[in-house]
């Protein structure tokens, strides 16, 4: 194997070389496979997966080129207790993320990639995370043993020759080594999933900017130019070179008369991000169209005319498919009519794909994602609540035309949001960069928690907190940094669209309903909407907000707004909490915001007494 690795190898970097041929001794497969990225070497992998049992092919009448695929039940998604950041000092990495020594961590990993990819083949994945050749774009080179990789980095970044081109003979990639962690004895039949639950290792090199996944063939653990490459040693580059790797969709706001304003929208994962970056305008909003540039990173540089400008990394959607239909995201439904692959998912009768809330009839007869048969009558979800669509960015209705100018799209706004059911209002600005920097690192969310029905509320500032590659101290500090640095950064805004009234009922309707609060938030940018300035910052009146085709009484538009002040100030004092853990490191201009927080929250009136004063 090892005189033949490189033979008609389609590069002459000699870094690439040198690591693949290092790779390929180390790890031991029966073969090397470099990708060119065409839709013929597309369509034979996929081949391959079928005729290997991973994958099947979905029926070509109702959803063209389009393949089911089920995981192992124990590879189901982000393992966030298996992903480390190994920088040499331990405060690099900070007290959020899992840190390990970097040699001791090497060693780990050298003795299980040693072999690990015997019986299998190694496939070479050139991939480009952002347009080719855009100067906000990087090169990854992901070597991984699984096919199933291969393909979904084909609809997620642009990967293929075109990669290898823009690199050249002395470009710089960053290296991303991935194994299912699974060799195959001589003979041994493969199994539909490979993979090595026991030992997975989510690593990441950030001094090296190296990555090394083991054990995972799922998402996030996998697909390496995703979280791995695009936030974790994306957040460490932006740091070094002044820009910023954001956990963030982009759209662009188009008003009746044709301008459009593009803003960056940071939420945890879960809080409805693919829907709100490819929202539909509701009644009341016609002329208006919400134009998507990305669903989930954003790549964010400084331009020479003092304006951010952000590229979507990423070529595709990988979704969550439950919860997802015509209703509550048609956009998302019309992207993956086809060239699409579902992953734990259920299987219809007609081979098609279902999973809940996609349809408000369920089918009568479905395999679930386990394999078994599946009713109605069955006691377990059909489809897994992490199930995933992969889908081209490219099929998307609403994508922009401007989603792959490598110049990216300037940015004129920040919004900041979780899921909160109580005391965080639906909108508001922050005054300044520094105090909307300070409520985006206080942000947080909540998941629904064990038996009580309790929520519980993790704090996860900008979205990133497993996905900063760094001390998210110094992650704040960059980020007070980077709005220094420019003369009109972009306003920053909270948002929540989570809040529960005292019977548990969602206050807001959210959805196309949120373009209502994006309109006021774009009129803001553009010194065109009215605000208050309430103790956390500025607020829209009931009449600031437009309601046509909507009913919202001022009164529970009032409740939706109201942060109590004595919730207020306990949220201020738990923002300490978040900070402690931070020592010394955490920027003063914090201590300083969350002072004058307390003191707003007692001096200023409340959003609903300064609305009745005027
Ligand atoms: O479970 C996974 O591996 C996927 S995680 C994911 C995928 C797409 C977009 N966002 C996320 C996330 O966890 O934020
Ligand atoms: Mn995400």
């Amino acid at each position: 194997m090892t005189e033949t690795a490189l033979q008609g190898a389609p590069t002459r970097n000699t870094k690439l070389l040198a690591w693949v041929q290092e790779m390929v001794d180390l790890c031991k497969p029966d073969k090397v496979h470099w990708c060119d990225g065409s839709q013929e070497e597309y369509d034979q992998l996929c081949g391959d997966l079928v005729k290997g049992g991973t994958f099947i092919k979905l029926n070509e009448a109702k959803r063209p080129n389009s393949y089911y695929c089920r995981s192992d039940p124990r590879d189901v998604a982000r393992v966030e207790g298996r992903t480390y950041i190994c920088s040499v000092n331990k405060n690099e990495a900070g007290p959020t993320n899992n840190w390990r020594d970097p040699m001791e961590m090497r060693e780990t990993l050298v003795s299980l990639f040693d072999g690990c990819m015997r019986g299998r083949t190694m496939y070479i994945i050139p991939f480009s995370m952002g347009p080719l050749g855009s100067h906000i774009s990087h090169i990854g080179v992901e070597i991984s043993d699984s096919a199933y990789v291969a393909v979904n980095m084909r609809i997620m970044t642009r990967m293929g020759q075109g990669a290898l081109d823009v690199l050249g003979d002395d470009g710089h990639f960053v290296p991303c080594l991935h194994s299912v962690g699974q060799p195959l004895q001589p003979g041994q039949k493969d199994v539909p999933w490979p993979c090595n639950p026991e030992n997975t290792y989510i690593v990441h090199f950030p001094e090296e900017r190296q990555i090394w996944s083991f054990g995972s063939g799922y998402g996030g653990n996998a697909l390496l130019g995703k979280k791995c490459f695009a936030l974790r040693i994306a957040s460490v580059m932006a740091r070094d070179e002044g820009w910023l790797a954001e956990h963030m969709l982009i759209v662009g706001v188009e008003d009746p008369h044709g301008e459009k304003t593009y803003v960056g929208a940071a939420f945890p994962s879960a809080c409805g991000k693919t829907n709100f970056a490819m929202l539909v305008p509701p009644k009341g909003f016609e002329g208006w169209k919400i134009w998507t540039v990305g669903d989930d990173i954003a790549w964010i540089k400084p331009g020479g005319d003092g304006k951010l400008y952000a590229i979507n990394p990423e070529s595709g959607f990988f979704g969550v498919a439950p919860g997802t239909s015509d209703d509550t995201n048609p956009n998302a439904m019309l992207s993956m009519t086809k060239n699409s692959i579902f992953t734990n998912v259920a299987l219809t009768d007609d081979g098609d794909v279902w999973w809940e809330g996609m349809t408000k009839e369920k089918p009568a007869h479905l395999i679930d994602w386990k394999g078994n048969d599946w009713t109605p009558a069955s006691t377990t979800p059909a489809a897994h609540p992490n199930a995933r669509f992969t889908a081209p960015a490219g099929q998307c209705p609403t994508i922009d035309p401007e989603w792959e100018n490598p110049k990216g799209v300037p940015i004129a706004a920040f919004l900041f949001g979780g899921r909160m059911s109580q005391n965080m209002p639906l909108v508001y600005q922050a005054f300044n960069w520094s105090h909307g920097v300070y409520s985006a690192a206080t942000m947080g969310s909540e998941a629904t928690a064990a038996a009580e029905g309790q929520a519980a509320m993790r704090r996860d500032p900008m979205a990133m907190l497993p996905f900063c590659g760094y001390n998210m101290a110094d992650y704040f500090t960059h980020w007070l940094n980077v709005g220094r640095k420019i003369p009109n950064p972009p306003r920053i805004f909270r948002v929540n669209w989570f809040r529960k009234d005292e019977n548990g009922k969602f206050m807001w309707p959210g959805f196309g309903q949120n373009m209502r609060v994006l309109k006021w938030i774009v009129d803001r940018v553009h010194g065109r909407s009215f605000a208050v300035e309430s103790p956390i910052g500025w607020m829209p009146r009931h009449e600031d907000l437009p309601w046509d085709g909507m009913e919202f009484a001022p009164d529970t538009f009032y409740q939706l707004m109201t942060v109590d002040r004595d919730a207020g100030t306990l949220e201020a004092h738990a923002h300490e909490e978040l900070f402690d853990r931070f020592f010394d490191r955490l920027p003063k201009e914090f201590v300083y915001e969350r002072e004058l927080l307390r003191s707003r929250l007692w001096r200023s009136p409340q959003i609903w007494e300064l609305a009745r004063e005027r």
